[in-house]
């Protein structure tokens, strides 16, 4: 759909995100993996809707869409607007891609009204945010923040396939990474438009709400190994049940993860070996994924949920091994851009919440370059992860209007 007057803002944010969930890895869902056939094609479908809203568009060396409208002093430190396009498994369409098609959305329609900017404004699109592939963290974010981790390149999916192998496959240049990295200063900022994946927003009855801080992330994955046996000869009392030991394992990380209301505690991905139904299992392999607000706290869930796997495993006389590969710290957003885009909103739509984030964002990884802020916009029932996700076309509206209207907020900033 083409910017023109008679399609309202709402209306192209819409069809353009439904345009990208075309593009998918597994025929009758959405799934969109770092690096697969569909995260190319759709990195191209965004590099087409960059060029037509008027940008210079490229694909970068680790698989970012990169889009830039450029301002009218080439000294003045960038402004940056994105999210990410990769998914989960059976995802929702706007977890990532709202964010990054109301930056296009945003352009097309500063550029139809023939505004200039002081600064140069980026879009992009980032590509391992989910971070579900590879064991890796917000990799290609904190590439142009200039932390991206070699080691990351030697990561593996559950097919064996290595990142290294997989980005040159894509496209991509691993030696070309170290030069993605944006100097401090260069940027003047970053902002994303994010679905809130929870029920806050609903529940108040506003359209959009501005983000304080996103939960620390920690991410592991635990090896649990008894002895195979016959399912119908071993006496109960004399088996290493590796599964019967995970599943007390998975109970106790739930109850840990729910003493505290700020904490939450998720086994998202459990394999059983060898996996037949008269044999007992040997092995359970299965991932941790614990948050918090404060990294403090964080730390001591960390080491409880520790303590009381290894009680349990020395209990059955099982071995356990634990295998941290993600430590995301808990981030404050930059008071001064949560102001501008309270500003805004209260100026499209009225005043908006202020809410923490329980999800990870690519606003982590751009927080460590430059001041960053998000907007959260609401989402039916709060769901997420989850095809059912949705949002209203009119919500799609209020959020490219309040984007639009920070975004000439801090060009009169820079300007004066
Ligand atoms: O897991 C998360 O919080 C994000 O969706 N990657
Ligand atoms: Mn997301
Ligand atoms: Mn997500």
């Amino acid at each position: 759909m083409r910017a023109s007057p008679d399609t309202s803002l709402g209306q192209r944010v819409m069809a353009r995100i439904d345009e990208l969930a075309r593009h998918t890895d597994e025929p009758g869902r959405l799934t969109r993996l770092y690096l697969s056939k569909a995260h190319r094609a759709a990195a191209e479908a965004v590099l087409s809707l960059m060029r037509a809203a008027g940008m210079t568009a490229t694909i970068d060396a680790v698989g970012n869409v990169v889009g830039r409208l450029t301002g009218e002093r080439p000294d003045a430190p960038t402004l940056i607007v994105g999210s990410h396009i990769d998914s989960v498994v059976d995802a929702g369409r706007f977890d990532g891609p709202l964010g990054v098609v109301c930056g296009i959305v945003a352009v097309e329609e500063l550029t139809r009204r023939g505004i200039s900017l002081p600064f140069a404004l980026e879009v992009v699109a980032f590509g391992d945010e989910e971070n579900v592939r590879f064991p890796t963290n917000l990799s290609t974010s904190y590439a142009l923040a200039g932390r991206y981790n070699p080691a990351w390149l030697d990561g593996v999916d559950a097919d064996g396939v290595m990142l290294r192998d997989a980005l040159i496959a894509f496209g991509g240049d691993p030696a070309g990474i170290p030069a993605l990295a944006r100097r401090r200063g260069e940027v003047l900022g970053y902002l994303e438009v994010h679905i809130e994946q929870g029920p806050q927003l609903e529940a108040a009855d506003r359209p959009v709400g501005i983000v304080t801080a996103i939960n620390g992330i920690t991410r592991a994955r635990a090896f649990v190994a008894g002895e195979a046996g016959h399912a119908g000869t071993v006496p109960m009392a004399m088996r290493r049940d590796a599964l019967a030991a995970a599943a007390e394992m998975i109970s106790a990380i739930e109850r840990i993860g729910a003493a505290r209301a700020d904490t939450v505690a998720t086994v998202g991905v459990a394999e059983v070996l060898p996996g037949a139904v008269n044999v007992i299992p040997a092995r359970v392999d299965f991932t941790l994924d614990l948050r918090a607000p404060d990294d403090a706290v964080r730390r001591a869930l960390v080491a409880e949920v520790g303590r009381e796997l290894q009680a349990i495993a020395d209990r059955r006389g099982l071995s356990l091994a634990i295998e941290p590969f993600m430590d995301s710290p808990a981030t404050p957003m930059d008071p001064k851009l949560m102001a501008v885009l309270e500003e805004a909103a209260a100026t499209v739509s009225g005043p908006a919440p202020r809410l923490p984030s329980g999800a990870g964002h690519d606003a982590v990884a751009m927080a460590t370059l430059a001041p960053a802020a998000m907007l959260f916009v609401r989402c039916k029932g709060g769901i997420s992860h989850n095809p059912a996700e949705s949002i209203t076309e009119s919500d799609a509206e209020v959020a490219v209007r309040v984007l639009i209207d920070a975004i000439e907020r801090l060009a009169a900033k820079v300007a004066d």
